[in-house]
């Protein structure tokens, strides 16, 4: 297939352009290195030190003989993305090209309003895109499970039946994102539901989790091919924070109690469900939505784990409780479905203590490009 990766130059982009393009696929990458900006904003890094774009697919080229092509330019300018489409006339196309840090969105009204526009009119203008230029095209869209929020029901995936005064329907599953990055992901699936009710477009929603690791067999192949790790306070995320925060003596943050519960997935895992998407893609028309993630785990749980497995690596590491900078139940219900990618053959990898060890052995070899003084949340929701 022809399969254009939106966001193909970050975390979840890079190894997904990667391991479609090994398993034949012919891949466009379109990115506008905003997530490299942002770096620069925020005086911060990726653990791993992550070579330029073109780089890493001229290695990926030298290694495996397929070329992966290259589009440098922002979704939320149309003209750009037609001639893309026009050019390409992908087969799917797989959209990762969001702002997407919580924390972020919350630094103030600017962060927000930037988090809100990029995300939503970059979709939009996909959506117009598809209509205009490739009517068949198959968009696959990361959504989050944070759309959902932790109601005290079980969460399905993307509708629920509801019974309302002796009547039953099929409604959209309620959404109570808890930050304006979230609610940008719950704009983009209201639009993208629409659309597909309109003119007719084929959509998969991937409410994903949190993703944790950074190596795919693909991005081990060579030191240019790294995937980036963020850690920081903005842009990393708590298992892979956790994991850095044990190498460079850091307590362990939980923020508040600790028993936020969330879905969680290996990078890993992230892959082939994009695969598995653009294998089975959705009917014309449909608006379909699958839970992608593969465990639950509370922050609490999270950080007892780490910290075993840096005692036996030899980082000792304390845990200690913060002040929750944001704002969200810190003891709560949490059971999600999450059988449809597994109907469709994904095979988790699942988290254990090899798998925090491997991460952590990872992260030592670049500790010291660590920038302390990022480490500790910054952005506050109150
Ligand atoms: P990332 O920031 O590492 O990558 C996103 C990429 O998109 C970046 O390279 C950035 O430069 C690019 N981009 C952003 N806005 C763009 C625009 N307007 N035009 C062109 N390129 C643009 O993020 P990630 O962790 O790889 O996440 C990818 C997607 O998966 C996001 O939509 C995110 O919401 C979703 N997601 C991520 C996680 C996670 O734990 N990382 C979990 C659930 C869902
Ligand atoms: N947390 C801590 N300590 C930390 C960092 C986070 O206790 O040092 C807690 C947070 O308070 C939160 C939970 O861990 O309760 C998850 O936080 P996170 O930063 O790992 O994840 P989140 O902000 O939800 O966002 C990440 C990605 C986002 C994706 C989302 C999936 O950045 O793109 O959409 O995970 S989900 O959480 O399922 O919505």
């Amino acid at each position: 297939m022809k399969i254009i990766v939106a966001g193909g130059d970050g975390f979840c982009g890079w190894p997904t352009a990667l391991y479609l393009s090994k398993k034949g696929h012919e891949v466009a990458i379109i990115d506008n290195m905003v997530r490299r900006k942002m770096d620069q904003e925020l005086h911060s890094n990726s653990i791993t030190p992550i070579a330029s774009l073109e780089e890493r697919v001229n290695k990926w080229e030298e290694l495996t003989g397929k070329r992966i092509s290259t589009y440098e330019g922002d979704l939320t300018h149309y003209d750009f993305l037609s001639e893309v489409l026009k050019q390409e006339r992908p087969d799917a196309f797989v959209h990762f090209a969001e702002q997407r840090s919580a924390p972020y969105s919350m630094i103030d009204r600017e962060h927000a309003i930037f988090t809100q526009s990029n995300n939503v009119v970059g979709t939009l203008n996909v959506l117009y895109g598809i209509k205009e230029f490739v009517p068949d095209c198959h968009l696959i869209k990361l959504g989050t499970m944070g759309e959902y929020g932790t109601p005290n029901i079980p969460i399905e995936e993307g509708y629920l039946e509801v019974e309302h005064k002796g009547r039953k329907d099929v409604l959209p599953y309620p959404k109570q994102p808890g930050s304006f990055y979230h609610l940008s992901k719950v704009h983009d699936s209201h639009n993208i539901m629409f659309a597909c009710k309109i003119w007719g477009i084929r959509a998969t929603d991937l409410n994903q989790g949190v993703v944790y690791g950074l190596e795919t067999e693909e991005t081990q192949m060579d030191p240019v091919l790294t995937n980036r790790l963020d850690y920081d306070g903005v842009f990393g995320t708590v298992l892979n924070r956790f994991i850095i925060q044990s190498t460079i003596g850091h307590d362990l943050t939980v923020y508040g109690k600790g028993g936020q519960t969330r879905g969680f997935l290996n990078i890993k895992d992230t892959v082939r469900c994009i695969e598995i998407a653009a294998e089975n893609p959705a009917d014309k028309g449909e608006f379909r939505v699958f839970n992608q993630f593969t465990e639950e785990f509370s922050v609490g749980e999270l950080a007892e784990k780490v910290q075993k497995v840096a005692e036996e690596e030899s980082y000792p590491t304390a845990i200690t409780h913060l002040d929750n900078p944001r704002v969200e139940l810190e003891e709560h219900f949490f059971q999600a479905v999450n059988t449809k990618l597994k109907d469709l053959g994904l095979e988790p990898h699942l988290l254990n203590d090899n798998v925090i060890r491997e991460i952590l052995r990872t992260v030592i070899i670049h500790k010291s490009r660590v920038i302390e003084g990022n480490v500790l949340p910054q952005a506050s929701w109150k």
